[in-house]
């Protein structure tokens, strides 16, 4: 089916694999220390990948792959991964370049075999640098939001997403796509993000809190980032234990609204905000979940109050 891991194996030896459909390369930007020991940051989520390798393998083999409308893609039967990088310069427009990197990515897809979103990932430099409306995530919301209206995707049709920072200088937008419609689900606890009060920027982040989706015999369930947010407010300002039990929290109504349990968790991928909050994370983390592969990136969150967001990939037993 699908299975999401971290390898030790060399690039080259993962991509000779007739089941790989992706690679995620993490490059640590501290000098002078070892990767074990640190908190390992996605610089660029590429299907290329070097050093610390992140894969999702397949039960079954990738029938095609290529470059189109800027986009790399790689796909099997039944699922299709698709990345894109756009570079960014000081003059560039952030939203036109989001803009943009949508506009290709959703043209290459809807001209693709499988064209249900199943989920995205965002990785924005120097997310949160900008005042109000001018910070940079607001000015991505605002592309983002523009493309998907362009190609008529609506509210209810947003899949799950993370929108987190990055080390590298371009937006990289990553998707996976089926070819079954999946379905979209909210979590009582929190207001819809799409329906965020203005407070958060002129256009509201377009995802859903979960997409899951029946594929061959197995369901899949996709849980967004997910962070210390009631209702739309951010809590727990500068206190990463109870950010952290609030984000469980909320992943806990999540699997409860979608059907999953916790043992369906495949794996977390927690992104933190500063390296030195790593040990007392992956503490706390393994405390709630001792049997659950956890990834750890360094990456800055959307909202400069959070410390950090966590987000589920699961597959039913
Ligand atoms: C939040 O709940 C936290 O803009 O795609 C989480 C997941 C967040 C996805 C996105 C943003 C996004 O609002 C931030």
């Amino acid at each position: 089916m699908l299975q999401n891991y971290h390898s030790t194996l060399a690039a080259d030896e993962l991509l000779l694999k007739a089941n790989t459909l992706a690679l995620w390369s993490y490059e640590n930007v501290a000098t002078g220390s070892s990767i074990n020991d640190t908190v390992p940051s996605i610089r660029v989520a590429e299907i290329s990948g070097q050093e610390c390798l992140e894969v999702w393998q397949l039960s079954e083999d990738v029938v095609a792959d290529g470059v189109e409308e800027n986009c790399t893609w790689r796909r099997s039967k039944n699922f299709q991964f698709i990345t894109i990088t756009a570079p960014l310069s000081e003059q560039d427009d952030f939203e036109q370049v989001t803009y943009s990197v949508y506009q290709q990515m959703l043209k290459f897809v809807e001209q693709s075999p499988q064209t249900e979103f199943l989920r995205f990932w965002n990785y924005i430099p120097h997310i949160n640098h900008g005042n109000g409306d001018r910070e940079n995530y607001k000015r991505f919301c605002n592309g983002r939001l523009l493309a998907f209206t362009e190609h008529k995707l609506l509210d209810q049709q947003f899949p799950a997403a993370s929108a987190v920072g990055h080390y590298s200088d371009g937006i990289t937008v990553c998707a996976l796509t089926t070819c079954v419609a999946p379905t979209h689900h909210a979590n009582p606890r929190q207001v819809d993000a799409f329906n965020y009060p203005r407070q958060y920027g002129p256009s509201s982040p377009s995802f859903a809190r979960a997409t899951t989706a029946k594929v061959g015999d197995k369901r899949l369930c996709f849980i967004s980032g997910t962070a210390s947010i009631l209702g739309h407010d951010s809590v727990h300002h500068g206190d990463l234990r109870l950010q952290l039990y609030t984000t469980n929290d909320n992943i806990l109504y999540l699997l409860q609204n979608t059907g999953f349990t916790r043992s369906s968790i495949g794996t977390l991928r927690v992104y933190l905000r500063d390296r030195a909050d790593y040990r007392e994370c992956k503490r706390i983390v393994e405390e709630l979940y001792p049997d659950t592969l956890a990834i750890y990136t360094h990456a800055d969150i959307c909202r400069s109050d959070l410390l950090v967001e966590i987000e589920c990939f699961c597959i039913s037993e």
